[in-house]
């Protein structure tokens, strides 16, 4: 068998970092360094199944950690960099964005340069070899209308402080490219869903609330638009980007699913309905739900919403091959029976420090803005 491949992941802990950890270890092609900092986003449970696993080590530390990502690569001699690891909800970067400039902006630099220095070394066949491949997102070219879509070309106009710094992020890696012929790749995703996403985003909230009897919480008038992709077709197209990409070379990634906020909250309702009826759920029982679509609740807007992303793939399509493979209504209902068979996980994710956050921050969710 060919020699593997060593690679630094970053936030391999993450919803996103999770599966593609597991991809790349399931292609036996790979030896894994997970360099991820548990932020409350990570759950200690999803990669525990690889303790042990001879293609796999965890690093605990932060990728703005200069010293210790020196010495990662002075220890592991790694052929590329896959750099996950962020801040990553909109809602927290509203309340403050500290964390995302410091993890997005400085985190990326100092992998970058870490990374950079490091490749200086080498010599020129592993040179022409590495790859630093940086995983962003659509929300960098800020809102669409009601038509049009986001490509390669369209210009950077990021709204929220996120997609700010994720932006700022994607610059860097751009500048090191044209600098110093630094060979990096950026992916700008659309919106994933799937397993192991972290419960303060909008599908396993839905799920979680919804099986809790609690409200779900739409903002606005639930008519923004999101492009969804099941996280494993996402993950196959960053690991195709990382081995077939050219550096220097940007690629949009979306699986062309664009749903209305409240078009998706009922069909998860429609989902759980059939596979976990309220009246045979012990704690909604008393409460006479026929449907959970009798749980949403509109609230007040998110700042700034940005109303709609959309995403043409046709670039990773034609040039590395890529195509979605899961359809929404499948991925879907694959989602809600992860989120209904894994009660461990939801409650590692959702209890501790999560808990009390939500409470303290979210009161504003709860009821509509007074008219
Ligand atoms: P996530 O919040 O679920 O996971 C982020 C991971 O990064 C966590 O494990 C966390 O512990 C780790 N981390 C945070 N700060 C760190 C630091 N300073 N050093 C090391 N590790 C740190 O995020 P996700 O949804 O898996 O997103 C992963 C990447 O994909 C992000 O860069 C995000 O911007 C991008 N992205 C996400 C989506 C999406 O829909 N989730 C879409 C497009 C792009
Ligand atoms: O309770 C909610 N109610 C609601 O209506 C939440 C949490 C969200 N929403 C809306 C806001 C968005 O229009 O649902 C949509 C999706 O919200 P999020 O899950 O928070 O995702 P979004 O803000 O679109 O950003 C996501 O996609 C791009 C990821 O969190 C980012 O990391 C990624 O870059």
């Amino acid at each position: 068998m060919n020699q593997k491949h060593t690679v630094i992941v970053t936030g391999g802990n993450g919803f996103i970092g999770t599966n593609l950890v597991q991809l790349l270890l399931e292609s036996r092609q790979y030896h894994v360094i997970n360099l991820d900092a548990l932020t409350y986003a990570a759950n200690p449970l999803s990669l525990e199944d690889l303790e042990g696993h001879p293609d796999y080590e965890f690093v605990k530390g932060s990728i703005t950690d200069r010293q210790l990502i020196d010495s990662l690569f002075e220890k592991h001699k790694p052929m590329g960099v896959l750099n996950l690891a962020a801040e990553s909800h909109v809602d927290r970067s509203i309340l403050s964005a500290d964390d995302f400039v410091q993890t997005n902006v400085v985190g990326t630099y100092t992998m970058l340069e870490a990374a950079r220095m490091y490749w200086n070394t080498l010599p020129d066949e592993l040179k022409q070899q590495f790859r630093f491949l940086h995983v962003s997102t659509d929300e960098v070219f800020g809102s669409l209308g009601e038509d049009g879509f986001f490509t390669e070309e369209t210009p950077y106009k990021p709204q929220n402080p996120y997609s700010a710094s994720k932006a700022a992020s994607d610059h860097f890696v751009r500048a090191f490219h044209h600098t110093y012929g630094f060979p990096t790749i950026i992916t700008n995703c659309s919106n994933n869903y799937g397993p192991y996403q972290f419960p303060e985003k909008m599908i396993p909230l839905m799920i979680l609330n919804a099986l809790s009897g609690k409200p779900l919480p739409v903002y606005g008038d639930g008519s923004n638009v999101r492009d969804w992709i099941y996280v494993e077709d996402h993950c196959k197209a960053v690991k195709l980007a990382f081995e077939k990409g050219k550096p220097g070379e940007v690629y949009a990634v979306g699986a062309s699913n664009e749903q209305k906020n409240v078009n998706l909250v009922n069909q998860i309702c429609s989902i759980l309905d059939n596979i976990a009826p309220p009246i045979e759920v012990p704690q909604l029982r008393d409460r006479g739900l026929k449907s959970y679509a009798e749980l949403i609740n509109f609230v007040q807007d998110r700042l700034g919403h940005d109303h709609r992303y959309a995403i043409d793939a046709s670039k990773v399509q034609r040039e590395l091959g890529w195509k979605p493979e899961v359809g929404f209504e499948t991925g879907l209902r694959k989602t809600v029976e992860w989120y209904l068979s894994n009660p461990k996980w939801v409650d590692q994710a959702s209890g501790g420090s999560y808990g009390e956050w939500i409470e303290k921050n979210y009161a504003w969710r709860t009821k509509k803005e007074a008219e």
